[in-house]
């Protein structure tokens, strides 16, 4: 039989033991998000990042099988190099488990081990959502089901802009999933600074964050995550001219190709970042590294 107890990095182990702070990270971003071989550099530069501004670093995913929280570095390169790591949402972990894969996991998958292991802080680049033919495909992320019951804030630059996002913001609300504004009542667009949408609440900075964490654990009413919606500085998001055009070149790459389900999330970045010529790539690698030295001050003051 094989044993399938969740296995704690050394530093992560150590860190819930003494109260210390932990930043939970995903591992998708890095197998199935960014382009070889800048996604292994880049992971790495979110755990340096983590590390600097005050707290321990936990990346997620599975290694042959077993669930890990808090990959070394060897794991990370590993799910990062590999061909054949599965993109892995909640309901794919007991199979995966049970078959020995090598996973990464995505943001519902993360934060569900996340609280399962006492980590109560995420940073990742942009949520999962609502597809923009959603009616007809009914695809929406299992990111926001998951979000809707997992007691987590997650410190993200908004839904990613290849989404519906008024209808992901609409549903948000529907699933009870708080959003928070870091500095700005705009809902940000992932590589844009605004999506165009206005938000009801804002924190200014991470001790604001942190007494909305503390006021929803002792009130112990609502069971939903905290989004918290950090967006770029308007000089560092991707030109708007060029994301709309490079946007709708990739959805009509996806109905020429039949890309669908799981496989539509990563078409998408991955057209942005050829068709950009890497300017995407910088951009969601600045996202990424603002929201973990943010989840970590977060984390920090909590
Ligand atoms: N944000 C990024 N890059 C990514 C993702 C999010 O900047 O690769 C991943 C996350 O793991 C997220 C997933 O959970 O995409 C959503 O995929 P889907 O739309 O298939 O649910
Ligand atoms: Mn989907």
């Amino acid at each position: 039989m094989i044993n399938h107890a969740i296995r704690l990095g050394a530093d992560v182990e150590a860190a819930l033991q003494s109260g210390a702070p932990v930043v939970a990270l995903e591992s998708t971003i890095i197998s199935h998000g960014l382009p070889r071989p800048a996604n292994f550099t880049v992971a790495k530069e979110i755990e340096a990042t983590v590390r600097q501004a005050g707290a321990v670093p936990a990346t997620i995913g599975m290694i042959a099988g077993e669930i890990v929280v808090g990959l070394s570095e060897e794991e990370i390169r590993h799910l990062a190099e590999r061909d054949g790591v599965i993109k892995l949402s909640v309901r794919d972990l007991a199979p995966a488990a049970a078959t020995r894969a090598d996973g990464a996991t995505t943001v519902a998958a993360t934060s569900a081990i996340a609280v399962r292991a006492g980590i109560r802080v995420f940073a990742t680049g942009g949520l999962g959502g609502v597809h923009r033919d959603a009616v007809s495909t009914f695809d929406e992320s299992a990111d926001l089901t998951a979000l809707s019951r997992l007691p987590i804030a997650i410190v993200c630059a908004g839904v990613k802009s290849i989404l519906d996002v008024h209808a992901t913001l609409e549903r948000l609300e529907t699933l009870g999933v708080g959003v928070v504004g870091y500095g700005t009542r705009r809902f940000p667009g992932f590589y844009l600074t605004d999506a165009g949408f206005d938000l009801d609440w804002s924190a200014d900075d991470p001790g604001a964050v942190a007494e909305i964490i503390r006021a929803a654990r002792a009130h112990d009413v609502h069971q939903g995550a905290l989004v918290v919606a950090n967006p770029l500085p308007v000089e560092e998001q991707l030109d708007p001219a060029l994301h709309d055009r490079v946007l709708a070149e990739g959805l009509a790459g996806l109905e020429r190709e039949g890309v669908t389900g799981k496989d539509v999330t990563p078409y998408l970045l991955a057209h942005f970042h050829t068709a950009t010529e890497g300017k995407s790539l910088d951009v969601n690698v600045r996202i990424i590294l603002r929201n973990a030295d943010l989840a970590a001050r977060i984390a920090a003051a909590i």
